[in-house]
């Protein structure tokens, strides 16, 4: 028996709390949300406060297991493997969830021009912007791992790994960033992308962040 609730920022702006969102509501895990508005006076206070632990940092996405604290994203993904063996949120073979977990280290960490420049904006439509070398670099390194990731056509799915795992639940807000920027990319990354926004989780976030009324200039990375 679990008491799951996930602490999030808004749909439309908040890139970390998609990423465990997507993937809870994806693997049918079930939990209570919890929205905290972003750029809200005393916001990392006010995460505190749910948490009721003042311990943590204030930031979005925190996991309450029956009161218990877990925050940061990729904390959260191993809990969630942890807590939930059978969902297979890391691939079964030890290689392969090495390398998921490298890649998905590698999002945690990186890509720092392509996040600054590229904002996650869920309901934006579709609009081309330039892009610098350094947006471009990163870009092409994504591309470089979700094409390797792919090619290995694990359990002939057609996420990074086979089934939608932990690994594309990080690069979801990518994804978005791609559409949105109309960032050129592969027919490989294209039809990648096109599954991750076919699936309901992402249609459901997606639709509640167009309905959410918070509109900011100020975006989060
Ligand atoms: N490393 C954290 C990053 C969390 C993060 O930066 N969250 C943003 C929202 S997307 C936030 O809480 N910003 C408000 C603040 O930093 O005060 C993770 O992996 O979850």
């Amino acid at each position: 028996m679990s008491d799951l609730t996930l602490i999030i920022g808004n749909k439309n702006y908040s890139s970390w709390s998609f990423r465990p969102w997507i993937m809870m509501r994806h693997a049918g895990i079930s939990f209570t949300e919890s929205l905290v508005v972003l750029f809200s006076e005393d916001f990392r206070d006010k995460v505190r406060a749910h948490t009721g632990a003042g311990h943590v940092p204030g930031q979005v996405p925190v996991l309450l297991d029956s009161g218990e604290a877990v925050w940061g994203s990729l904390a959260i993904f191993e809990y969630l493997a942890d807590k939930f063996p059978e969902k297979g949120l890391w691939p079964a073979d030890m290689m392969m969830r090495a390398k998921a977990r490298s890649g998905a280290g590698e999002m945690h960490s990186g890509f720092g021009a392509l996040r600054s420049a590229l904002p996650m904006n869920i309901r934006l439509e579709p609009n081309a912007v330039p892009l610098s070398d350094e947006v471009l670099a990163d870009v092409e390194r994504i591309e470089a791992l979700w094409a390797e990731c792919l090619a290995r056509k694990l359990d002939g799915g057609p996420f990074l790994f086979g089934a939608f795992g932990n690994i594309d639940a990080m690069y979801a807000p990518i994804v978005n960033r791609f559409h949105v920027y109309q960032v050129p990319v592969s027919q490989t990354s294209r039809n990648y992308m096109d599954a991750v926004m076919a699936l309901p989780a992402w249609q459901e976030w997606a639709a509640a962040a167009r309905d959410e009324p918070w509109e900011f200039d100020t975006y989060i990375r």
